[in-house]
């Protein structure tokens, strides 16, 4: 076998966005266009030699011949040792769990998350570092910055590695070692939470549920840990084997993408609790019989009860969410007398607070929910979570959530997301937005007052790093907010994301429609954003 390498020229492009570099199929496909971005990666592992990896992916299209090409890079590479996830599938947060569980450097999550897949659809690369979380901006900006310079690329002439049957095998100097997908995840999973009370509500024959993968990467998982492990009836899981295109789907765990169990969920003879997870296992949705829990009052709710479950009976030291989740934790930390943390969107914000012992929770509003258990979100972690609170609550999930409201008043809250609008169009819209935003300060619109407006910066506590233009901030004097941003997982075009939140203390008030509550909010945003102006569009393409 002889290490061949390769003479080549960058690509301009190859920046990583809020998680991972992702394109289209094709682009991926383009001659040198993975093997550039990969040599990249490793050449900033300085280095590359001697090191260990986890490898893995959600199983889209094209995740085969990339954990190929990867593999063999890696042994012409120097490096040591890969683990790889056996049909090379491993979800984010299992890879996340594999590399803190047995101390790698690093791995490599091959996913573009909820993101379409197939021929014509997305793929991603994504590196983490070796605390299990995804590279923090400064080590995804040295890939970057090498990316614009790269001349050549190393690769192992070596004929295709078997990843189907577990155990060790060479290639090269390098051992490629599979692993089963689920095992370590399973393990993890069973230290944190009460799996004999679960299965207790499961088996009861009181409790029905439904847990939907959308042919994506939890499949694995689901069917293990709930009917297996469990004991939940087979059926349980619905679309649980992962596709190479999610069965032409969107795997993204929201009511409009997650039809199928939103139609079982709200239909006659609904069961209590239902689920989605997303294309690579990061992502939950969170449903009771007729009730959608949104995902910011989730991580509130699950804040609130943390004592109840095993692995956080001890209490949680702090939370964290990203800017534009809802201030329902906020109002939760507060109560528990714990600091609450407002991050800029996308998980890798959040690991220096993990691995400093300050947070112990943290959210997005983007149905993302995870803890200090691993460096990633985690979509299976919270249903097992919401289970391990019904289990010992003995009640919906509607009247925790209605209680909780009670308790701590509710944050009406919502995103409205603009697809596939022309970038220049999108660019312009934020470019006047932040022109304006010096001479909103005192100003009055309806019945609000705005008290600040910016755009977001977040100064790191850990390390001091800062990361400027997080998104616009519209807040007003009795606590609302308007977010506006550009996403940066987007693939085509831009999309713009509106934020709208409001709170209500009074529990009379807490159950009008989330749409009109907001709906004076909803309008301010277009007077000020002139949102249908710039996108062309009369409405949003998904609300949630
Ligand atoms: C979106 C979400 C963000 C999330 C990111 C990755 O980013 O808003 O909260 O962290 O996706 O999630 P953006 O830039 O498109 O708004 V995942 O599950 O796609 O890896
Ligand atoms: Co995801």
């Amino acid at each position: 076998m002889t290490i061949r390498t390769v003479s080549t020229t960058p690509f301009t492009d190859q920046k990583p966005g809020t998680s991972g570099l992702r394109k289209s199929v094709p682009v991926f496909q383009k001659p040198h266009y993975l093997e550039n971005f990969v040599q990249s990666i490793y050449d900033t592992l300085n280095p590359a030699a001697g090191k260990t990896l986890v490898l893995g992916g959600d199983g889209r299209y094209y995740n085969r011949p990339a954990i190929q090409i990867i593999l063999k890079m890696a042994a012409a590479n120097g490096i040591a040792r890969v683990k790889v996830g056996q049909h090379g599938i491993l979800s984010t947060p299992a890879t996340s769990c594999v590399i803190r569980k047995y101390q790698t450097d690093g791995g490599i999550i091959l996913s573009a998350s909820h993101n379409p897949g197939g021929p014509e659809g997305d793929f991603g690369v994504k590196f983490n570092t070796a605390n299990g979380g995804p590279a923090p901006e400064k080590v995804t900006e040295a890939i970057f910055a090498r990316s614009k310079e790269i001349d050549q690329y190393k690769i192992l002439d070596a004929p295709d590695v078997d990843i189907d049957t577990l155990g060790e095998s060479k290639l090269g100097d390098m051992t490629v070692e599979v692993i089963d997908s689920v095992t370590d995840y399973q393990a993890l999973m069973e230290s944190l939470f009460d799996f004999d009370r679960i299965r207790e509500l499961l088996t009861s024959g009181k409790f029905r549920m439904c847990v939907d993968s959308m042919h994506a990467v939890t499949g694995p998982y689901a069917h293990a840990l709930f009917e297996q492990r469990l004991g939940a009836p087979a059926g349980t899981v619905m679309n649980g084997t992962p596709l190479e295109d999610f069965g032409g789907g969107h795997p993204d765990p929201n009511l409009v993408y997650a039809h199928d169990l939103v139609e079982i969920l709200f239909g006659s003879n609904a069961p209590d609790f239902g689920a989605a997870s997303d294309g690579d296992g990061d992502r939950n949705m969170i449903l009771g019989r007729h009730f959608f829990v949104t995902p910011s009052d989730s991580l509130a709710i699950l804040a609130a009860n943390a004592t109840l479950v095993p692995g956080y009976k001890g209490g949680i030291a702090g939370i964290a969410r990203s800017m534009p989740t809802s201030q329902a934790a906020d109002r939760v930390a507060e109560k528990l007398g714990v600091a609450c943390y407002e991050t800029p969107t996308g998980w890798k914000f959040f690991g220096n607070l993990l691995d400093a012992g300050k947070a112990t929770l943290c959210g997005e509003e983007s149905f993302g929910t995870g803890s200090n258990h691993v460096r990633e979100k985690d979509g299976l972690w919270a249903v097992l979570f919401w289970l391990n609170i019904l289990a010992v609550r003995q009640q919906s999930v509607q009247e925790i959530v209605q209680e909780h409201w009670q308790t701590y008043g509710r944050n009406y809250y919502s995103r409205h997301d603009y697809e596939g609008v022309a970038s220049d169009r999108a660019q312009e819209l934020v470019d006047r937005l932040q022109s304006l935003l010096p001479t909103l300060k005192g100003k009055s619109y309806g019945s609000y007052q705005v008290e600040y407006s910016d755009d977001f910066a977040y100064e790191d506590p850990i390390d001091g790093s800062i990361s400027r233009n997080q998104g616009i901030r519209i807040g007003f004097t009795d606590g609302s907010r308007i977010v506006l941003r550009l996403s940066g997982t987007g693939t085509q075009g831009a999309t713009l994301r509106v934020y709208f939140e409001s709170f209500e203390p009074n529990p009379q008030k807490q159950h009008q429609d989330t749409q009109q509550a907001l709906g004076e909010l909803i309008a301010i945003a277009e007077n000020l954003a002139h949102i249908r102006h710039y996108t062309g569009m009369d409405k949003p393409t998904v609300i949630t």
